[in-house]
């Protein structure tokens, strides 16, 4: 199975656009301060870092191409673009994509690459989506216009054609090879797309009522029912602000350090992870890189790491 390859390939995508606010562009950088590809070498790993996908500056964009129900709209696709065919690529080395954000818009670009990747040899993916918000934003009910609330519905095939259309082909999943976990913050159209795709819904009540592992468990039946295996993307916003304080969009009531780990272990036990992303982490709001130092870890659960 393709997760059980030993090589990882680090990309970076210092994008903060889709968040229009300054900050997770360091996202990359933190954590990779954090010790990242020596710690995966330490794994086991045979570890390459090909460095970070160009992104725009806000302070060098025209302001007259301003659309504000979808913020900096033709940049945020032209680097997806980049990172999409980057991690076709490395799917293509036989190593497995780790991909580090900036803001969760860059989960439009890791899933085109694998979807594409995948396609191509006759297979479906799936998605894990950790995050206290849904993404299932369109520009049409997003209250923000913030494109990172929008990538997982950008996926599914709603939202702007330069996005959804990233690789030539759209949906890249079907909702029902998708399982967001953690939702504490979501909105008015957001429920509703939710509801009429019948997409799985894990809120903080889930968590708290069944806990982790079980809400893990079938989370992760559901993704590899139809598919090949899944990409696994975390928003740091999941975890509580107590834990992981640099973030963009902090929600109180998050998940504690411990099920964040339960959860990316569980994510690598099931053997089925195709590639894995680390998102929204925001080093100007962070206290000496916690945060960072706390999403190279997870990370790190992710690929393999045990305490025994
Ligand atoms: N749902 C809101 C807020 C939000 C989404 N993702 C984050 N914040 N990080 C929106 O703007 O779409
Ligand atoms: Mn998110
Ligand atoms: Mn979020």
């Amino acid at each position: 199975h393709p997760s059980r390859q030993r090589k990882a390939t680090i990309v970076g995508v210092p994008m903060d656009l889709g968040a229009d606010r300054r900050g997770v562009d360091m996202g990359p950088s933190v954590v990779r301060i954090a010790g990242l590809s020596a710690k995966l070498t330490e794994l086991g790993y045979t570890v390459e870092d090909i460095g970070n996908v160009p992104v725009a500056l806000a302070e060098m964009r025209r302001v007259t191409d301003t659309d504000a129900r979808h913020k900096y709209l033709s940049e945020v696709a032209k680097s997806n673009e980049i990172l999409a065919n980057h991690v076709e690529a490395i799917l293509e080395q036989g190593a497995l994509p780790v991909v580090l954000g900036g803001d969760h818009s860059i989960a439009i670009g890791s899933v085109a690459g694998i979807a594409a990747y995948y396609r191509r040899r006759g297979h479906r993916i799936g998605i894990i989506w950790i995050d206290a918000h849904a993404d299932i934003n369109t520009p049409e009910s997003s209250p923000s216009g913030n494109i990172h609330g929008m990538p997982l519905a950008v996926l599914l095939g709603y939202g702007p054609a330069l996005l959804t259309q990233i690789g030539g082909f759209a949906p890249k999943v079907r909702p029902e090879d998708c399982a967001i976990i953690g939702v504490r913050q979501i909105d008015d159209g957001e429920r509703q797309l939710a509801r009429q795709l019948g997409l799985r819904v894990y809120t903080m009540r889930d968590l708290d009522e069944r806990g982790m592992s079980a809400v893990m468990d079938e989370a992760l039946d559901l993704v590899t029912r139809h598919t090949i295996g899944f990409h696994a993307t975390f928003d740091m916003d999941f975890v509580d602000p107590y834990y992981a304080p640099g973030v963009g969009t902090p929600v109180p009531g998050g998940g504690t350090y411990r099920e964040s780990h339960l959860a990316m272990e569980k994510i690598h036990d099931s053997g089925n992870m195709l590639s894995v992303e680390m998102v929204e982490i925001n080093a100007v709001l962070d206290t000496h890189n916690r945060t960072g130092e706390l999403g190279a870890e997870l990370l790190l659960s992710a690929l393999g790491k045990k305490i025994l």
